[in-house]
């Protein structure tokens, strides 16, 4: 197990995230605390999502027929599909697959829903769970067989043109959802040979964990009118002809859970953004015997406060050691700490801990510009965690001018290689072959140089990396 592992285990265990003790392979329990990072990040996307889409929620199930409808896609989930067979003891006649995502289950009911171009275009996601058996080693929250917070948007069109828009606005509703999380990613479109089964193409965007190795964090995919004819949706133009729609389909998992925590993360454990973290700010009354009733009462009342502006607050008024509450909420990532005691009162001041920068301040307590004081610094340690996150990203990104270089990068240092790709499937899968890792996909057209492997005019700037 890597270092970064071993970390990745420990705090999901430590912080009471997620529970992986679970009697199922690649299945988990989330507790607590990993349920409201899991809720704010969830109602992060649902604003997002909410301008201009509808939410839906369909059936776990997918009749065996329905799921083979489509042959590539089917063909690329055939492995990965959990049957059911039986209804109690009897032996169903028509197995139901339990969804490995949705496509076979919303598109059937599409034709019954779109009728004149008037309609469109339609827009739906839905957050449900999904259920792939992945035959890769399962890794908590990164690879798993119950997906549980599969975030699926389903967009219908009448033409190409609003498809290929939809794929770019997807990506600017992505790009924001991450950016206010503070995780750094590339956005690339996947080689022929790594899209979506189904799809003309696919963009997808990674990060990168603390190991070096990255990790496709959402996917956006343009599925033109392959599953439309499939399934047989088609829409009255406004000349009366009948016209096959065009579809895009894009999704975020619990990767994105895994990143915040990976991404952020120090040796002291979690380091949340405010706009997840279950409690924004903590509490520490400091107690001794004489003032510990006015300093609790105090505390009581700032807290009433600070709960009542609508911000995460927790007071900890345990009978424990200041030293050991200190540690517990350094663990869990709570983005600010006031340490509150009688001197503190006397003096107007409070003092404040940022768990992004750990640094300790005694600041002026000003009881009307209090909110406001809080809010500032929490936008700070938002702003910091993701400026940190995007630097480091960035330092490891290495450009290659040839293949062996290419090697030596991945096998030396950590991060993502960048090389010139006259974009051939052929020439690209000898990149792979050679390099021994993956072509994320290109990421922008080049304009001057050679591939980095054949020699021809270079087409693209690419990626390569070790991949989860
Ligand atoms: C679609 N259909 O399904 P996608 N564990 C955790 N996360 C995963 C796993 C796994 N086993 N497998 C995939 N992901 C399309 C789009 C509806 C929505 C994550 O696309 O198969 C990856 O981050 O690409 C991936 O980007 C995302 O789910 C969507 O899955």
């Amino acid at each position: 197990m890597s270092k970064f592992s071993e970390w990745f285990h420990n705090i999901l265990e430590e912080a009471e995230i997620i529970d992986t003790r679970y009697p199922i392979k690649g299945m988990h329990v989330w507790q607590p605390q990993g349920f409201k990072i899991r809720k704010h990040t969830l109602s992060l996307l649902r604003e997002l999502l909410d301008e201009d889409h509808d939410e839906v929620l369909f059936p776990l199930l997918i009749p065996e027929d329905e799921l083979a409808k489509e042959a590539i896609h089917v063909k690329g989930f055939e492995e990965e599909v959990y049957w059911i067979t039986h209804g109690g003891l009897t032996p169903l006649n028509k197995k139901l697959a339990l969804r490995p995502t949705s496509e076979t289950a919303m598109y059937p009911m599409f034709p019954l829903w779109v009728r004149s171009h008037t309609d469109l275009p339609m827009r739906f996601y839905q957050v449900v769970n999904t259920f792939r058996y992945e035959t890769k080693h399962t890794r908590p929250l990164i690879r798993v067989r119950e997906i549980t917070t599969f975030k699926e948007a389903h967009t219908i069109h009448t033409d190409s043109e609003g498809a290929r828009q939809q794929v770019e606005r997807a990506i600017e509703i992505y790009s924001s959802f991450f950016d206010q999380l503070g995780i750094p990613y590339v956005v690339t479109r996947r080689p022929e040979w790594d899209k979506f089964p189904g799809a003309d193409y696919t963009m997808a965007f990674d990060t990168l964990l603390p190991d070096g190795k990255t990790l496709q964090i959402g996917t956006v995919h343009n599925l033109g009118q392959t599953f439309a004819r499939t399934f047989d949706i088609t829409y009255e133009t406004a000349e009366g002809e009948h016209e096959y729609v065009y579809q895009t389909c894009y999704g975020l998992s619990d990767r994105v859970i895994a990143s915040i925590i990976g991404i952020h993360g120090d040796s002291s454990g979690l380091k949340l953004p405010p706009i997840v973290a279950p409690y924004q700010v903590v509490i520490i009354p400091v107690l001794f015997k004489k003032t510990a009733q006015e300093v609790l009462d105090f505390c009581k009342q700032l807290q009433n406060k600070i709960k009542k502006a609508g911000l995460r607050v927790h007071l900890d008024d345990r009978d424990l050691r200041a030293g050991k509450k200190y540690y517990e909420w350094e663990m869990r990532g709570v983005p600010l700490r006031l340490e509150i005691g009688p001197r503190d009162i006397e003096n107007k001041k409070m003092v404040t801990l940022r768990r992004d920068t750990m640094e300790k301040e005694i600041v002026d307590y000003r009881e009307d510009a209090l909110i406001n004081d809080l809010n500032m610094i929490l936008d700070d340690i938002a702003r910091n965690l993701k400026e940190k996150a995007w630097e480091n990203f960035q330092e490891n990104i290495h450009p290659a001018k040839t293949l062996e270089d290419a090697k030596n990068i991945i096998t030396n240092e950590k991060g993502i290689v960048s090389f010139s790709w006259c974009g051939d499937e052929a020439c690209g899968i000898e990149i792979e072959e050679y390099v021994t890792v993956d072509i994320l996909g290109v990421n922008e057209e080049a304009t001057e140089g050679k591939c980095i492997n054949c020699g021809k005019n270079a087409q693209h700037v690419a990626l390569l990396a070790k991949t989860y």
